[in-house]
């Protein structure tokens, strides 16, 4: 009877999919005799851990058993320890997919657990586990946000005609499917040629709830239009750009004083160097980033070796030649030298083909 309790933790874990973030996505079950006694998961960043908000009632939870995604926190962060409400309570096993590997956590709550008499059995439903919380896991072991990378391509990798023309590469549902990655994102980004050239509104749109996101523009000289949408729609997000260090003072000024946030950084290979975008961002707490283009954008990202997971949209139907690649930073000597996706999946899309996949994934053994 473990895989239903826990595939009912992990189906609640993925509901804080919105606000948990960058904390992890946790659900939790507590069970005694054959029922179900209570049921949650973490909300909110900052808010109460799935655990506690199982255990806070006045039940009897006394030889109960508990079912959590991840092993239980033993630290003070924003909130105490769950360690100590499972040893309060009475829990009597506590069954979790994989550890937490906060180095805060990082086993000590299982060890404190057993010290406590309390049996503890690992690797439930641990791959899906692993899966959901990728971008946790990135966080806390590369110390930067989860990076998504999307892009609409032609059957022959093109983003756009070598005119830079685009139009009707992607269909309807793709749209749609894009809206649901940018809900379950925290930031997006984009550079300054596809700002101005398609004028974005880097909003999330379509039904079911969903957030402002952190729209973060990269343009080392801050040569922008200031008419252009995004600057327009505080509703929409905040707007940060990232500039070089070496930007023209007064245009830093400027913008500061439109009620845009300007972080200044180094300069990398042909652009802003992106590690230290991302160093920003995850001080912004930024746990997932989409980047969204264009070309210039998504080739250094890759060649940086930041793209965590790549989601492409292809319209099998077009051509375009010697049109605008997104990758065209990557000189591999062959193909078995060539970036490798793992865990690829395609989705038929009706006029386009979807395909998902991971250039890092955290976890695995
Ligand atoms: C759990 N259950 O539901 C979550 C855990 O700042 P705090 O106090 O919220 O602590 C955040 C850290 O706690 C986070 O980095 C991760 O290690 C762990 N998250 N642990 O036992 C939960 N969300
Ligand atoms: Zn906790």
């Amino acid at each position: 009877m473990t895989l239903p309790y826990m595939n009912l933790a992990l189906a609640l874990a993925r509901e804080g999919a919105l606000f948990a973030p960058p904390n992890p996505l946790v659900g939790a079950v507590v069970v005694k005799e054959g029922r179900v006694l209570s049921a949650g998961f973490h909300r909110r960043y900052g808010e109460l851990h799935a655990e506690r908000l199982c255990l806070q009632n006045d039940e009897d939870y006394s030889g109960a058993d508990l079912y959590v995604n991840m092993e239980p926190c033993c630290h003070h962060g924003k909130t105490p320890p769950c360690t100590e409400i499972i040893l309060q309570k009475g829990i009597r096993r506590v069954f979790i997919s994989h550890r937490d590997p906060n180095p805060l956590v990082a086993g000590k709550g299982v060890e404190i657990l057993r010290r406590g008499g309390v049996e503890v059995i690992e690797g439930i439903l641990q791959e899906e586990a692993l899966e959901l919380n990728q971008p946790f896991l990135c966080s806390i072991t590369r110390k930067r946000p989860y990076v998504t990378l999307k892009v609409a391509t032609s059957l022959d990798g093109r983003l756009a005609a070598h005119t830079g023309e685009s139009e009707r590469l992607s269909s309807p549902l793709s749209h749609e499917i894009v809206h649901l990655i940018r809900r379950e994102s925290d930031a997006i980004m984009v550079g300054k040629g596809t700002l101005l050239k398609d004028n974005p509104l880097l909003t999330v749109r379509g039904e079911g709830e969903g957030k402002p996101l952190l729209r973060a523009v990269l343009s080392s000289h801050l040569d922008l239009e200031e008419r252009a949408n995004l600057f327009h729609t505080p509703q929409g997000g905040d707007v940060h750009l990232f500039a070089s260090r070496e930007c023209d003072p007064h245009r830093v000024r400027l913008w500061g004083e439109r009620g845009v946030k300007v972080h200044q950084v180094g300069s990398g290979d042909g652009g802003l160097n992106l590690e230290e975008v991302l160093a920003v961002l995850q001080e912004l707490r930024t746990g997932r980033l989409l980047v969204e283009g264009g070309g210039a954008l998504a080739s250094s990202f890759l060649k940086a070796d930041l793209v965590d997971r790549l989601v492409l949209f292809m319209d099998p139907s077009t051509l375009l030649g010697d049109g605008i690649p997104f990758s065209g930073s990557l000189r591999p000597l062959s193909p078995a030298q060539g970036r490798r996706l793992k865990k690829v999946r395609f989705f038929d899309l009706d006029t386009n083909i979807l395909l998902e996949g991971f250039f890092h994934v955290y976890g695995d053994r």
